[in-house]
């Protein structure tokens, strides 16, 4: 039976980068879930009869959150729901199912690579109609909703087996629980060459495919071990855990270090490569070769019409403003348009769906292209896969032919985890009370051309954003930017990233760090950042 529950608003479901991520005791909280997701309810219209899909990473909480999702849909007059068997959906897949049953929307539960546990995060996001994240106007008026919400409506019911296949009602709504992997391993097919991957793996090609104990698990084990033939063992951590094995599933240099280590070893696979919690981000590492997610973009879009899927070319890329310049260089001479946009992969979608971006990228390991709305890790690998068949190369090859045709972009992020907010700030802000006097300003020999706070007006719907980071241009194009991350669930995190140009014809093997240590003791230098936050070192390095 429907019933309406009187609650009262919790202040803090304010929506950030990707949607809502708090520790699992705030989420456990009485109403929580339920005020969360009657809010984005409130916030929709036309829902009556629609289909929601809903699924998630699989981590702590998953399956009560969902519970109560189902409950909540059913009441408020959904007409259908669709399920990940066991929970379980990745992120890109979710937008997959969006897209092809003409659902309304869906929700993803997940903190992404947060790590997971009753004492770890969770989180859920909400993304619509074409499959993307709510806008920026859609996840302000959820949180506005949030402020004000007096109460939810859900229904009386018994739990829905998630754990079989099948279809159940609850109340007047239907609820079918789905295989996961399906239809996504059916898109996948279409957009690549499964036969050349296939006698890639037949000729004794090794990879490693990392799915760190985390939503990506079942879906490489049947596209890369049972469609495409690798051998069994080839997917790592494959089976989902609540708590991801206790580690955080962040494809980068602290959390998939054996990763790297068995990359860098003489005799190790041709390819190594991983993906996050929910799936959405990739890491791609060849013998001896890691590739940074800001080269792997611009490779990426070179060498796309490779894949079958893209064929006929593509008709633009887009890429995040940290994400260095490489892209932009393969764009210009492809003759194609090359588009920057805020971080978050909702800026993506409008550019998407316009059909003037085939291909997008973020510096946070986040590829992916038009078949869906969301970054696509295992489809960066397959891609990868393909460009490898296809071009009968290894990574490192590939890389370095890449970089003498384009000249090579060193970029480099810096991450200092959970510092203190209020010293973060004002860091930043005595940095934008000196925007005047940064530009012009010379450092070392090197001119700052443009010292500003990033804003962005979105082509197609016209809409604006600011404060999306802080950006000091040098006049040779260098880049330093500082952002405060927007998914983290302690005090706060600077991000910092430098990114400076290497024409074709200069000094092409430099290890990264060296090449960019001028350029990060000037940031140190102009924002005070070690002595203001306290620490020597950052967290992580990518
Ligand atoms: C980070 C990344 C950003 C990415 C976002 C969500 O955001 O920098 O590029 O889109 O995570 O990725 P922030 O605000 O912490 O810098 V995921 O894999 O959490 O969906
Ligand atoms: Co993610």
């Amino acid at each position: 039976m429907t019933k309406t529950v009187s609650t009262t608003p919790y202040d803090d479901q304010k929506p950030g980068t990707s949607g809502l991520r708090k520790r699992v005791p705030v989420f456990a909280q009485p109403n929580y879930v339920e005020n969360f997701v009657q809010s984005v309810f409130d916030c929709l219209s036309g829902i009556e009869g629609q289909t929601l899909i809903i699924g998630g990473d699989g981590r702590y909480y998953n399956a009560e959150a969902i519970q109560k999702a189902i409950r909540i849909a059913a009441a408020n007059g959904f007409g259908r729901v669709i399920v990940g068997q066991g929970g379980l959906l990745s992120t890109p897949s979710v937008s997959n199912l969006i897209r092809t049953t003409g659902a309304f929307g869906g929700l993803v539960l997940s903190a992404s690579h947060n790590p997971g546990g009753p004492d770890g995060d969770f989180g859920i996001k909400y993304n619509i109609g074409n499959g993307g994240p709510a806008p920026e106007r859609l996840t302000d008026a959820i949180y506005a909703r949030t402020q004000i919400i007096d109460s939810y409506r859900t229904i009386d019911s018994e739990d829905i087996d998630l754990g079989t296949q099948g279809v159940h009602r609850v109340g007047e709504m239907t609820v079918e629980v789905i295989d996961p992997v399906s239809a996504y391993a059916d898109l996948m097919q279409e957009l690549f060459d499964f036969d050349a991957i296939r006698a890639l793996f037949a000729s004794g090609f090794k990879v490693k495919f990392d799915a760190m104990h985390a939503v990506t698990g079942p879906y490489a084990k049947r596209i890369l071990e049972e469609e495409l033939g690798a051998p069994p063992g080839t997917v790592l951590n494959g089976v989902p855990s609540e708590d991801f094995g206790g580690h955080h599933p962040d494809p980068n240099p602290v959390h998939a270090a054996h990763l790297i280590e068995m990359a860098m070893a003489a005799d190790g696979p041709e390819l190594c490569a991983a993906s996050d919690g929910d799936g959405d981000r990739n890491m791609i590492i060849g013998r001896g070769c890691p590739v940074s997610p800001s080269d792997s973009l611009a490779v990426i879009t070179a060498n796309a019409h490779l894949a079958p899927g893209y064929r006929d070319g593509i008709a633009g890329v887009a890429r995040s403003m940290p994400t260095s310049g490489a892209a932009d260089r393969v764009a210009e001479a492809l003759g194609i348009d090359l588009y920057e946009v805020p971080t978050g992969w909702k800026f993506f979608c409008t550019l998407l769906d316009a059909g003037r971006v085939t291909i997008c990228g973020e510096e946070s390991a986040g590829t992916g292209s038009n078949h869906v709305r969301e970054k696509d890790g295992l489809w960066a690998v397959l891609m990868w896969l393909n460009i490898l068949a296809a071009r009968h190369q290894s990574v490192a090859e590939i890389l370095e032919d890449h970089w003498r045709r384009y000249g090579r972009n060193y970029y480099s992020r810096h991450d200092f985890e959970e510092v203190d907010k209020g010293a973060a700030e004002d860091m930043m802000q005595a940095m934008r009370d000196r925007f005047g006097e940064l530009t012009g300003a010379e450092f070392d020999g090197r001119r700052i051309a443009q010292a500003d706070d990033y804003a962005y007006r979105d082509p197609i719907d016209r809409s604006e954003t600011s404060s999306q980071g802080i950006r000091l241009i040098f006049e040779d194009g260098a880049r330093i930017i500082f952002r405060l991350s927007g998914t983290g669930t302690v005090g706060a995190t600077v991000r910092l990233y430098v990114d400076r140009f290497e024409p074709a014809d200069g000094d092409l093997s430099l290890e990264t760090q060296a090449a960019l240590s001028g350029l990060f003791a000037l940031a140190d230098e102009i924002s005070g950042l070690k002595q203001r936050l306290g620490r020597s070192d950052p967290t992580v390095i990518t």
